[in-house]
């Protein structure tokens, strides 16, 4: 017996949550772009396969609705910026987004528990332990800018440390 269909509180929940992940997107691809024309491949790079990973997790929650026999339901995405003042400012502004996309995350566990839909409940504790690591990481990246301050050479080896980010599809993860 498979689980009831999804409340329309929750299915619209969802459906909003797609368009944030996809907005997440848009915003890291539009910083990836922006690495590059300075220069900056390896930041770039990064940039590149986080715009992967939230397609990927756009697709985490249009592949749950369609599970649950739900309808999916795109909408517009908005434009991105499209210039940081710096390497630093851009990690910044990657932190606040995801603080953000946490804020979405609990809100939608708020909704799952008051709906008492257990299955969406569960999918969302995947989105919690994400949500932790990507701040962290992007704490980590911030902490290093702020110690190079405005040495090119630290920047430089940043840049290719970053540079060895590759991308994980989702379906290959433990
Ligand atoms: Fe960046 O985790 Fe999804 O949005």
């Amino acid at each position: 017996m498979g689980e009831k269909m999804i409340g329309e509180r929750m299915l619209e929940a969802l459906n909003k949550q797609i368009n944030e992940e996809l907005y997440s997107s848009y915003l890291y691809l539009s910083m990836s772009a922006w690495f590059e024309s300075i220069g900056l491949k390896g930041f770039a790079n990064w940039m590149n396969i986080q715009a992967k990973e939230e397609i990927d997790h756009a697709m985490k929650f249009y592949d749950y609705i369609i599970s649950r026999g739900g309808k999916v339901h795109l909408s517009e995405i908005k434009e991105p910026p499209h210039e940081w003042q710096s390497p630093l400012h851009a990690f910044e502004e990657t932190l606040k987004h995801e603080q953000h996309i946490t804020k979405c995350i609990n809100d939608l566990v708020e909704i799952a528990e008051e709906e008492k839909d257990r299955a969406t409940f569960n999918l969302l504790q995947w989105f919690i332990d994400e949500q932790i690591e990507e701040e962290a990481n992007d704490e980590e990246i911030i902490n290093k800018l702020r110690m190079i301050g405005e040495s090119g050479n630290g920047i430089f080896m940043l840049d290719r440390e970053l540079a060895t980010r590759v991308y994980t599809p989702l379906k290959e993860e433990k």
